[in-house]
């Protein structure tokens, strides 16, 4: 075995050649030209950490080097990439910076895995020779992060990026409103788009300092805090270096009680809710037949959507238990249209597709009925992110003694495996409706980037791979062998995981709680 055997997510087409290694030695130098060298320069990043070399960044290309090259024609689309090794370098060739920096992260796994770690002694940097073409199986490659139970800082969010990016997953739904909290800023837009006097400043100011609280998790209450606009933007900025674009969540018409504690104007009765901590779901609701429902909506959505990069612009539309089902229809339909109106693509959780969409609408598909969606992905051209709670629902613990996670979703917990035993086309659907695929983390039990990774690791890899790599590459035992491999990579990057008993670990996780395992069943409740 070796490292060309343990790339994760699996690539297209690998083929090992006759010829010698190429060996990374203190006089090799990375090559590469306009677009290419922001990618460059984050493959010298990790390199020099690793190797201890120099790595300059230069045009010309000598033996020895590594050479990133943008091509204009490519097979397999903006995201496809190819690498060669042989003895005389490493030449990596995609059409888009994005195919690159999918390539580097191919090469950083084709390097032995002492490269993720900080110390260069007394290794050598071989990789075999070998001819490697890669393109991905969908383009919609996600995490959700609910920044709203438990807060996450700029600098946490970005930490994410780089673990989550490794896997070549590249884009991040940030659930950034629910019943708890508000976490991103909106400005008051002046009296003329404000008719209703709606205090937009208390989203944050009041909203921005909720947080759950279950006494399940450590510590019980969430983090409060919040994005301002200009946050908002820095995280995207990072993110677009890392080939992720970053999709905002308004959850509407329900899990709203941070706007209605915020905003009195939005409650029927004109005063406003108290802010709650409860992890419950399906009690909040926005009012139909209130014109500031509208008239909020338009104004939340529409700065949100100026300051958003990406296409898509995520309204939720899920669990709304306590608005009647009349009222629901009437206000997601007219939210669709005020998404639509931006000029975005408006994506919601599977429920909104009780109403008629928007062309260029997406579905995220958690549960439930798939028919609604088949017949909108069908008729109207709607495209499906495939987020099925029982393979994907990274919140979800992985056992009975899971010190952290929620356990409502039927047929778990679940392992990693449950995770990469699935296909993404099913329920009538099939690839060319499926935008992608996307794993959610819900925060009720989270409180920090640690106990977040503890979750996510290693069931995002094999989501990663799920969403990469052709159904036809699925391979349990292959998958399981590659994943305790991976085990070294994180544990030196200084991502915890959960310890599967199953893997063969070629290295241990740092345990992300304070009480030990063997005495969190006492945790005070
Ligand atoms: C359901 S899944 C929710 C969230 C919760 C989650 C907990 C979905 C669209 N809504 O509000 O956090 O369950 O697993």
């Amino acid at each position: 075995m070796n490292t060309t055997d343990n790339l994760i997510p699996r690539p297209s087409h690998v083929a090992l050649l006759d010829g010698p290694a190429f060996t990374l030695t203190l006089t090799a130098r990375i090559t590469a030209a306009h677009l290419a060298v922001p990618v460059a320069e984050q493959l010298a990043t990790v390199l020099r950490r690793g190797t201890g070399f120099g790595l300059p960044i230069v045009e010309d290309t000598r033996p020895g080097d590594i050479t990133l090259e943008l091509v204009e024609a490519f097979d397999g689309g903006a995201e496809a990439y190819a690498i060669s090794v042989t003895e005389g370098g490493v030449r990596l060739t995609a059409s888009t910076a994005a195919g690159l920096f999918n390539g580097i992260q191919t090469l950083r796994q084709l390097l032995p895995a002492a490269v993720e770690g900080a110390d260069s002694s007394e290794h050598t940097w071989v990789i075999p020779a070998v001819e490697i073409f890669d393109t991905p199986r969908f383009a919609y490659r996600g995490l959700m992060l609910d920044v709203a139970r438990n807060f996450f800082t700029v600098e946490e969010v970005k930490e994410q990026i780089d673990v989550m990016t490794q896997f070549k997953l590249n884009t991040l739904h940030l659930h950034l409103t629910d019943d708890q909290a508000w976490r991103i800023e909106i400005h008051d837009p002046g009296s003329a788009r404000n008719p209703s006097g709606m205090p937009y400043a208390n989203l944050t100011a009041v909203g921005g300092r909720g947080a759950v609280e279950v006494h399940t998790a450590m510590p019980a209450r969430g983090r409060e805090g919040f994005y301002t606009q200009q946050d908002f933007k820095d995280i995207q900025a990072y993110a677009a270096s890392k080939n992720v674009l970053v999709v905002p969540e308004i959850d509407l018409p329900g899990h709203v009680n941070s706007a209605l504690a915020a905003i009195p104007q939005l409650n029927p009765d004109g005063v406003a809710k108290a802010m709650r901590t409860t992890a419950e779901v399906g009690w909040s609701t926005l009012s139909a037949n209130l014109p500031a429902t509208y008239e909020f909506v338009r104004e939340v959505l529409g700065q949100l959507a100026a300051i958003t990069v990406g296409p898509y612009l995520h309204i939720g539309g899920d669990e709304a238990l306590v608005t009647g089902h009349d009222e629901y229809v009437e206000m997601v339909q007219q939210f669709v249209r005020i998404g639509a109106d931006t000029g975005k693509s408006v994506v919601g959780w599977n429920e909104f597709a009780a109403v008629e969409l928007p062309e260029g609408s997406v579905i995220q598909y958690w549960h439930g009925d798939f028919a609604p969606v088949v017949r909108q992905a069908g008729e109207g051209g709607s495209k499906v992110i495939m987020s099925p709670a029982a393979n994907s629902y990274l919140d979800q613990k992985y056992n009975d003694s899971s010190p952290i996670g929620l356990q409502w979703v039927e047929g778990g917990p679940f392992t990693w495996a449950e995770y990469y035993n699935w296909d993404p086309a099913q329920g009538g659907l099939e690839d060319h409706n499926i935008l992608g695929v996307e794993g959610p983390l819900w925060t009720e039990t989270v409180r920090n980037n640690q106990q977040a990774y503890w979750l996510l690791y290693p069931r995002l890899v094999s989501l990663a791979e799920v969403a990469w790599s052709g159904q036809e590459a699925r391979n349990t035992g292959d998958f399981r062998r590659r994943l305790g491999a991976l085990g070294e990579r994180l544990a030196k990057q200084g991502v915890t995981f959960q310890e599967a008993p199953d893997v063969e670990w070629a290295a241990k996780p740092d345990w992300p709680f304070t009480t030990p395992p063997s005495q969190y069943g006492t945790i005070e409740a």
